[in-house]
Parts: structure tokens; sequence; C-alpha cells
């Protein structure tokens, strides 16, 4: 079965970087894949991409080695069997609370015995191998997103959840949660304290953790932090961001009109 070099990395102490997809494009992925992330996820919950859009955003990004994710829209075990059924490589599941919803998220990713995914991988069987359901459980990397007051309370239930390999900071939602509004990159203490503890825990019981940051900076800050999966931005603000470079670089040097 074709590896998860997200494990392979994470195995051999490296730090994984993920590209995150909105674009609901299959050009737009491949542009990304060839871009030199170790992984791209298609969010499925705040990005326009359905599960329709997802097959050939995977098709382009299986043009590289690059490993494909999801993030799903919600704690749903049929969306999340149909993604993984369509080949995707690792799973980021919002606001899980604690350890009833991990359970149910990781048993949702993993076949029987260990879980209660249905069969029925009609691409993972093209992109992981005809051998995919015998290695699908060791493979697939599930990870839980730590964003709520619930989370925090239940941290360590969550990260004791059998099979789940990482877990995942959603700075936007955990501001809302802690009172200081959405956004990224965080500096408030009560935040940095969170995202440390989260990190700490993780780390420390040999889970990964990862986080969405919005700048090379303070994803470089947060691989020093101990984070091991470092989301930078997403490809419609990339390329949002470097168009409005170009123009404003511009923008003086026309000739009054
Ligand atoms: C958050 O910041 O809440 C996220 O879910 C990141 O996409
Ligand atoms: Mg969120």
């Amino acid at each position: 079965m074709r590896e998860n070099r997200v494990r392979s990395i994470w195995e051999s102490g490296g730090v994984v970087l993920n590209g995150w997809l909105h674009v609901p494009s299959s050009y737009a992925a491949e542009v990304m894949a060839h871009a030199g992330w170790d992984s791209l996820t298609i969010d499925l919950q705040h990005g326009p991409p359905d599960v329709g859009s997802v097959i050939p955003m995977l098709q382009a990004i299986s043009t590289t080695d690059v490993v494909p994710f999801a993030r799903v829209n919600w704690n749903d075990p049929g969306t999340i069997m149909k993604l993984l059924d369509a080949g995707c490589y690792g799973v980021i599941c919002p606001m899980i609370e604690g350890r009833e919803d991990a359970e149910a998220f990781v048993g949702a990713c993993r076949y029987p015995p260990d879980g209660y995914r249905s069969y029925g991988p009609f691409r993972a069987n093209l992109y992981g191998g005809p051998d995919y359901a015998s290695g699908a459980n060791e493979t697939v990397v599930t990870m839980a997103m730590i964003e709520t007051q619930e989370a925090l309370a239940d941290l360590d239930g969550i990260l004791a959840v059998p099979g789940l390999d990482a877990v995942f900071v959603g700075p936007s939602d955990l501001g809302q949660a802690l009172g200081y509004g959405p956004g990224m990159d965080r500096e408030e203490p009560e935040m940095v304290e969170a995202i440390g503890r989260i990190v700490g825990s993780a780390r420390e019981k040999g889970l990964g953790a990862g986080i969405f940051t919005g700048s090379t900076e303070y994803a470089g800050r947060m691989i020093e932090a101990g984070f091991n999966f470092v989301n930078v931005s997403s490809d419609a603000r990339l390329m949002a961001d470097a168009a409005s470079d170009a123009v404003a670089a511009l923008s003086g040097r026309r000739p009054p009109s």
C-alpha cells in the first residue's frame, strides 16, 4: 500500500508543511501540489469545495507525492467515510469537544475491529493500492481540531483516544471561544498559553500537533514551539496577497490618468 508521507515525516522527527485548498478547482490544486508542500488539505468546512469537487482535486494532487487531506465540515461519519473512500489519506475534523466526539471521529476513520468505517474504497483502492483495506487503519491520519472551551477542558480525554494521531488548533474559533474574536497568529497571553498547553500535551503523549497560521513568520515560531504540522494561509489568500502586492508595486508608477 502507498505510504503516508505525513507519518514517515513525523516518525523521523520532522515537521509537515501543509497547504490549504479553498479554490474548488483541479488546476488550482495541481498548481499548489507542485509548490513543494508535504500535504494539502481540501477545506470542506469553510471553503467552497464539496464532496463532488474533491475527486478532480485529489486526482490533480495525485500527479505529485503530496499527501491529500480533507478538513470535513463536521464530525459526520457519512462525509468522513466518503472522503476516505475517495482517497484522502488524512482527515481534520472541526469542533471536537471531548473524548466522545473524538471516539466517534476516529471510529469513522477505522475499519473494524478498530472502528466502524464501512467498506467501499472506490478511489482509495486506486490511489492507495489493491491492498488498501488491509493497511488503511495504520495509514490514514486522524486530526481532531481543538477550538472550543469544552475541548480545552477535556484535552487529556481527547488525547487518550486510541487511534487519534494528532490535534489541530483552529485559532479563530478558539479566539471566539475565549472571548478574543476570530483571527490567526494569536498573541493574547491567554491564547498563547492555551496554544502552548495544546502542543505541549499532544507532543508529550507522542501525538502530532498542527496549527493554522496566517504567515510564514508565525508558522516558523510555531515550529519552534513544537508543532509538527504547520499550515500557512490558503491558496485563495496567497493568490490575493500576491496579486495585491503586484498591483501595489506598480500603482505609483503609472502616468496620471
Ligand atoms: C479556525 O481558526 O477556527 C479554523 O478552523 C482554521 O481554519
Ligand atoms: Mg475553526
